[in-house]
């Protein structure tokens, strides 16, 4: 039996953040509402913080998986390549199926219960570009990116508080680069 190729995790990385960009959402958009999110709570806290936590969760692999599928089902939907029922399913971003939210859920779930209550409240108020998204424009499928987008901004936003805490805390440097580091690979 021949081995089958491994992929590298740059290229997996490379495609996911390709296949964002390509669907119309750039970093900004998400880090605004990560400062949305998190700014009630510091008021010391930048767009620029914001912007490094969603390049960070942009690192993990359950991310990258999450935005490569759900991305591909809205473009095979666009184009009308899935079987029925499949198909109107996806297209029509029928009510009643959940997948969407299950695979963007569960992408957040790595990140706590922070994550898990502001995937909640961004799927519940839908607010900056998932509302955009949300919003059905003809021939555009945004079923399954609305929720990729709530769930990076979530694992975001949750990263985020966690390191806000942990430098109120002076704990040293190196140790949230460690905690930091540890996250990132989970
Ligand atoms: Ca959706």
């Amino acid at each position: 039996m021949s081995k089958l190729r491994q992929v590298p995790s740059q290229e997996v990385e490379r495609a996911a953040r390709k296949s964002l960009t390509d669907r119309g959402v750039v970093l900004e958009d998400i880090a605004e509402i990560v400062f949305e999110m998190q700014h009630p709570y510091h008021e010391e806290l930048t767009m620029e913080d914001c912007m490094e936590s969603v390049d960070r969760v942009l690192e993990k692999r359950e991310i990258q998986h999450a935005i490569l599928v759900g991305i591909e089902l809205d473009k095979l939907a666009e184009k009308k390549m899935l079987s029925e029922p499949l198909q109107t399913i996806i297209e029509t971003d029928e009510g009643l199926f959940g997948v969407d939210e299950t695979v963007a859920l569960g992408a957040a779930l790595g990140y706590g219960s922070i994550a898990v209550t502001t995937y909640g409240h961004l799927d519940k108020h839908k607010i900056g570009i998932i509302k955009k998204l949300d919003t059905k424009r003809s021939n555009h499928v945004h079923t399954f990116l609305d929720d990729i987008v709530a769930s990076i901004a979530a694992t975001a936003s949750s990263r985020l508080a966690h390191k806000l805490r942990d430098y109120e805390d002076r704990l040293s440097r190196d140790k949230i680069a460690r905690r930091d580091e540890e996250d990132r690979l989970s």
